[in-house]
């Protein structure tokens, strides 16, 4: 016996991950639907080795389903998930619409699963932001040993967190560069992604930080505890996959770096490549495809009392987004939703 399962935005980047890491994991689903909008309808997705049509998610009916996992902008998830989960359907949210719901879990189950057990509030679980999903996995083990008090992360993030539009900027700008007349001009970003960088990701806020770092902010005090203090830098790079970031920490208590390295390879989601020479650490392109949250470049930081630098790659489709939603279907089915 196994669950009615709906993936809605089932053609996006984040979507047909979904699908692709529910067959992986073999998920235990009866039923299978693909959802997305009007336009799509009909699209070929992969589930293993079926073959879904997009059905029409205006049209659809949850009565009946069990999860549906949602993969879409803001504005249509605040028009169909309380549809979907007054139908009865629990919703797994990736988009940032119910994150900050302090009746709604957010959920990193690494982290806090048995926030899970609180979805009955409004039916509806939040998936965190990609690059906080990244960071959360690396710091808990290391939070329960020496009790953080201050994070400071700068992010370098594929264009895939953006969606296909950027992925295709990147690549044609990049061809753009060598061949004369075929240069690309910015449109995805305000300045040119290829062979550049961009300090800014989602909209600027009125004390200059952007929405994109207020999220890793708020998203881990609630993830993982209010109390830490964290200042965030969000850089979008010309990768195509895999988000990658330099995390500094302060703790409470003395942590010397071969311990953390210890905590850290022992710690659930976490795969350590640690070895201070050439090739010694992991790069984005190493991360894609993969379910990990690797660490690497784990060493004190002797300006500050307590303080320890890192860095921190995963595949933000997957643990970012779409790992991370299944997993919590995963930790719902054990602990509270019964199959069938
Ligand atoms: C990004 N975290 O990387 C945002 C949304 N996925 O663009």
């Amino acid at each position: 016996m196994g669950y009615r399962v709906a993936v809605v935005g089932a053609t996006g980047n984040v979507g047909k991950e979904m699908l692709n890491i529910l067959a992986e994991r073999e998920f235990p689903v009866d039923e299978i639907v693909a959802l997305a909008s009007r336009n799509s309808l009909g699209t070929e997705v992969s589930f293993g080795d079926k073959t879904l049509k997009t059905k029409d998610l205006a049209e659809f009916d949850f009565t009946g389903w069990d999860i549906a996992f949602f993969a879409i902008g803001s504005d249509a998830t605040k028009v169909y998930a309380p549809k979907a989960a007054s139908q009865g359907c629990v919703v797994i949210d990736n988009s940032s619409l119910y994150r900050y719901d302090p009746e709604i879990p957010l959920v990193v189950p690494e982290v806090n699963a048995e926030a899970v057990d609180n979805y009955k509030n409004k039916n509806i679980i939040a998936n965190p932001n990609c690059s906080t999903a990244q960071m959360v996995v690396a710091l808990k083990p290391l939070h329960d040993r020496a009790k953080i008090k201050r994070v400071v992360v700068s992010t370098y993030q594929s264009v895939s967190g953006t969606g296909k539009e950027a992925m295709d900027e990147l690549w044609n700008q990049t061809k753009g560069v060598f061949v004369p007349g075929q240069e690309v001009a910015p449109k995805v970003y305000p300045k040119q992604i290829a062979f550049n960088v961009i300090p800014h990701i989602d909209v600027f806020l009125d004390d200059g930080s952007t929405k994109e770092e207020w999220k890793m902010v708020a998203e881990t005090k609630k993830i993982l505890d209010k109390n830490i203090k964290l200042t965030a830098t969000c850089v979008r790079v010309p990768v195509f996959v895999g988000h990658s970031e330099s995390i500094n920490v302060e703790f409470e208590e003395p942590l010397d770096w071969q311990e953390a390295q210890a905590i850290l390879r022992e710690a659930p989601g976490i795969l350590v490549v640690d070895k201070r020479e050439a090739g010694g650490y992991i790069t984005p392109v190493e991360c894609v495809g993969e379910y990990a949250t690797y660490v690497s470049r784990i060493r004190e930081d002797s300006t500050v009392e307590n303080g320890l630098n890192f860095w921190c790659v995963s595949d933000n489709l997957r643990k970012g987004a779409a790992l991370n939603a299944v997993q919590i279907a995963e930790v719902l089915g054990k602990r509270c939703l019964k199959k069938g």
